[in-house]
């Protein structure tokens, strides 16, 4: 649900989400929410009570749009002002019946349409977009990945980052030497045990140095006391 469905499925018809969506694995329905408004001029928003700039969608137009055109599963509106969307509620999205994705504009919808439909916020991180559409594709393309038969190597989806909460190992390839800077020599190695040791060692490193937050909830979910010991 959008004001711009022009934007659909944009990236999400390249690649392997594309192929999939021209095979049938998965269906997508773009709603043009202007096609709910209900005067003449097909107005969708109205000037903020209380002042202030921008415009706000209206509840009536959005309740309309939901009831009519929401498809099975929950509806969804992207919002900075929503919980951070993960990998298990993408699993679990990608393990039910769909989703219906409400997509903002302007300075954002009337409260009263989220709260009346006790209606799911989710948000994709810390920034400012001018609408809600890149995220809606960023989370469809995120769950498509996950359905059977999307992705051919299934070895790829299980060995993957975020399966035990950890960041992935550094990769390389060739050129051996590019630039002065050679390959990790372990890699060369041949020696499986001790590359399966390094990498998990590197991906350790990397997430307690890059991703703290991600690191104190690894710890907490294995029952470690959070402190200098385990920092
Ligand atoms: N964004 C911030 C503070 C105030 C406003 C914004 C903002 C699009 C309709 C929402 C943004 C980011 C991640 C949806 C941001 C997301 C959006 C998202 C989004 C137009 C109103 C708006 C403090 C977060 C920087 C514009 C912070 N994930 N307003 O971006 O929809 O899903």
């Amino acid at each position: 649900m959008t004001l711009f469905p022009e934007m659909f499925p944009g990236s999400l018809g390249c690649s392997l989400a594309g192929k999939a969506l021209a095979d049938g694995l998965w269906r997508l329905e773009t709603v043009d929410i202007r096609g709910f408004a209900g005067d003449k001029h097909r107005t969708v928003d109205d000037a903020p009570f209380g002042g202030g700039p921008g415009m706000v969608m209206r509840p009536d137009v959005l309740d309309r749009v939901i009831t009519e055109a929401a498809g099975p599963g929950p509806v969804i509106y992207l919002s900075p002002r929503g919980r951070l969307l993960d990998q298990a509620r993408v699993k679990t999205l990608a393990a039910g019946p769909g989703v219906s994705l409400l997509c903002g504009r302007y300075e954002g919808v009337d409260e009263r349409a989220i709260e009346a439909r006790g209606i799911e916020e989710l948000s994709l991180g810390d920034f400012v977009l001018s609408g809600g559409e890149p995220a809606a594709i960023a989370l469809i393309d995120a769950c498509v990945r996950l359905l059977p038969g999307v992705i051919g190597d299934q070895a790829t989806l299980a060995e993957e980052s975020f399966e035990d909460g950890l960041l992935e190992y550094p990769h390389y390839t060739r050129p051996q030497v590019w630039e002065g800077r050679a390959v990790p020599e372990v890699l060369l190695s041949g020696h499986h045990d001790r590359i399966r040791q390094w990498r998990q060692e590197q991906r350790e490193k990397a997430t307690r140095e890059r991703r703290p937050d991600l690191w104190e909830r690894r710890l907490a979910s294995q029952g470690a006391e959070p402190g200098p010991k385990n920092g």
